[in-house]
This record gives C-alpha cells, structure tokens and sequence, in this order.
C-alpha cells in the first residue's frame, strides 16, 4: 500500500510494513490461539447460562462484517445513511467548536469505526479546514482496521493509528498518544451506544470521560425511539440479510469450535421489548435438539441441549429518547453543546463536551 511509509503503528514506531512482516505473522498465530481460546471459553459459559446467549461482539468476524455493511445499505436500516447525512451536513461545525485555531492538531479516536465511512467525513472537513489531525481507530475486527486505514489513507494530512483491540483497552491505548496542546475528540458513532445495557452504558460513557480533560469532547451516535413495526423492518429484513447476519454466529462456532449447529433448525427472531426499550435478536431453536461443539470436548458444556422453542439472544440494541442522552451524558461529566436530530429517520448526533 501506498502510505506505508508514513503511517505509524500502535506501538509508536513507524517501521515500514516489510521490516515488520515476520513479528507480525508470528505474533497473528499466537492472536488468532488467543482468540479462539477466549470464543470457546465465552461459548462454553454462556451457552450454560439461562435463558442461553452468545455475546454480540462475536457477530463480527470477516463475513459478519461484511454482512453487517450490507445491512447498513438496506433501506429499512436507516441508522447508517441518517448518521452520514448529519456528519456531512455538520462536520465543519464540529471542527469548528474543536479547533478554533487553525494550527490545532485533534487526535480523533474512533471507537468501532467499521469501513471509516463516518470518520472519513469528519477527517475530510478537518483536512478541508486547512488542519492536520490525527486518527486512532478503534475495532475488534482486522477487516474493519485496514478498510478504514485505506479509506483514510487518501487524506494527506491526517495521519492514521489502528488498535485491534476491545473499546476499552483501545481507548486507553489511544489516549496515550494525546498530547497537552491539543483536544482529543471520541466517535461513538453507528448507534454502537445501543449495545449496551444503560448500565453499562452509562459505566462506558464515565470511562471515555475519565480517557479525557475538560474541553475534548464525545459525539455520540444513537438510534431513537421510534414505531415498533420500523424497528421490526430494521433488524429482521425482508431480504433476509440480518437473519443471515445473525445466524452466521452459528456458522461461526461450526467453524472456529468445530461445532454441529444445523443452520437449518434456528430461526432468527427479533423482538422489540418496549418495556427495557430495546430491540432483541435471538436464534431460536425448532425443535428439541442437542449439538456438540468439538473445542469444548475437555469441559462439560460439549454437548448443549435445546428445547423446541428455546432461544439464544445473541445481541440488544438499546433505542434512546433524544432527552435520555443528554442526561446520561450529564451524569457522567459531560454537557450537551448541540445535539443534531433526524426526524424522519428517528437519529441524534450529539456533541458532548467534557465538563471540568
Ligand atoms: C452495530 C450495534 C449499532 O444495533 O443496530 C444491526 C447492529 N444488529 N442489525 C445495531 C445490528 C442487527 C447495530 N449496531
């Protein structure tokens, strides 16, 4: 690639690729033993739990990925077209409020940043401001780092950091790299929020604001509350592909587990409970049935029973009223400065500074 050479790596070095490609194939064994070992370990765990779940974070290996973009492209998810038309529309203001001086030089950390299409605006208006800024991105899947380092690497000015790491250990090593002068601004973008329980949530947002000193601030992307039967389009498709998105988990666990799930005998289900104001995706099993999952063969969790009707829920996707983010973000050390809002499409973008 092209901008190797100028790119600098997590670590602080900014060796070119070649001179790394021994450590690093070295060190992509021992990641992907790590990685499995933990999968199995989480599968075993929360297979045994009741009712059974597998967690979300675990939908996004190489094809989860990719079918999670396609389902930003179907038009009953709006989520992702919502969030770039705001970003686009008020990108230059978020610099603006930033970086009032044209020499100011932003770290922006992105956490979960999937291809970089959002951070790509905002890094397009910060180039485009006459500034130079600096990106981290955050994300757990490799796939996702190097689309958003390629898609980032036509932007002369703005250099770019990959983390593959979990939001919090990403953070930290992001906000490493801050330095005095400058304001570091956090994308939580996507809805990603909604993953969390509130919480969590609200736990997630007290850590980013510990990661920052008065004046960085959080632009914070979630989905709101909107009619049941939208949310139901949203995240069970007439095209089938967050079905797929979802049963790809069980596709997942045959694979990397040496697992015997019949894809055929679960369903995807979601489900809207208005009462914890989420969306729930489950797989559910239909009919009575055991499946064995080879890597687990050492533990006592290798062979799992499902009952006829019996679900896992594998992910939540939490819906916010435009007021609830405020006031989680007040609660946890920030102030609104603006908040945008998609009506139609039921979206807010909000700007959370950090209070002192
Ligand atoms: C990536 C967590 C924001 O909850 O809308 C989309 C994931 N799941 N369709 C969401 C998802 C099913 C998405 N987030």
């Amino acid at each position: 690639m092209k901008n190797d050479d100028w790119r600098s790596y997590a670590d602080g070095s900014a060796t070119p690729i070649d001179a790394r490609q021994s450590v690093n194939q070295q060190s992509a064994v021992a990641n992907r033993q790590r990685d499995v070992a933990d999968f199995a370990r989480d599968v075993a765990r929360d297979l045994a739990l009741t009712p059974k779940q597998l967690q979300s974070k675990y939908l996004y290996d190489a094809l989860g990925s990719s079918l999670f973009e396609a389902i930003c492209r179907l038009p009953w998810y709006r989520i992702t077209r919502a969030e770039q038309q705001l970003l686009e529309r008020h990108a230059p203001e978020v610099v603006a409020r930033m970086c009032p001086h044209v020499e100011t030089e932003p770290l922006i950390v992105e956490l979960g940043c999937g291809s970089g299409e959002k951070i790509v605006i905002l890094a397009e208006a910060l180039q485009g401001s006459g500034r130079r800024g600096r990106v981290h991105l955050i994300d757990i899947s490799p796939q996702a780092l190097e689309q958003s380092e390629r898609t980032l690497g036509r932007l002369r000015h703005i250099s770019v950091v990959g983390h593959r790491e979990t939001y919090e250990v990403g953070l930290r090593q992001a906000a490493a790299h801050r330095d005095a002068d400058n304001p570091m601004l956090v994308l939580l973008l996507g809805s990603n929020i909604g993953n969390f329980d509130p919480p969590a949530a609200y736990d997630f947002l007290r850590a980013i604001r510990g990661a920052l000193v008065p004046g960085d601030a959080l632009l914070l992307g979630a989905d709101l509350v909107k009619p049941e039967h939208t949310l139901q389009l949203a995240y069970d498709d007439p095209l089938g592909v967050t079905a797929a998105f979802n049963r790809n988990l069980l596709v997942r666990i045959n694979r990397e587990l040496d697992g015997d799930f019949d894809l055929d005998a679960f369903a995807h289900v979601a489900v809207w409970n208005r009462e914890h104001q989420r969306v729930e995706m489950h797989l559910e099993s239909l009919k009575d049935q055991r499946v064995r999952i080879g890597a687990l063969s050492s533990s006592s969790h290798a062979t799992v029973s499902f009952a006829k009707g019996e679900r896992i829920w594998t992910e939540s996707s939490y819906k916010y009223e435009p007021a609830d983010v405020d006031a989680m973000g007040r609660s946890a050390g920030f102030v609104t400065t603006e908040q945008w809002i998609d009506e139609d499409a039921g979206f807010a973008l909000t700007l959370l500074r950090a209070k002192a």
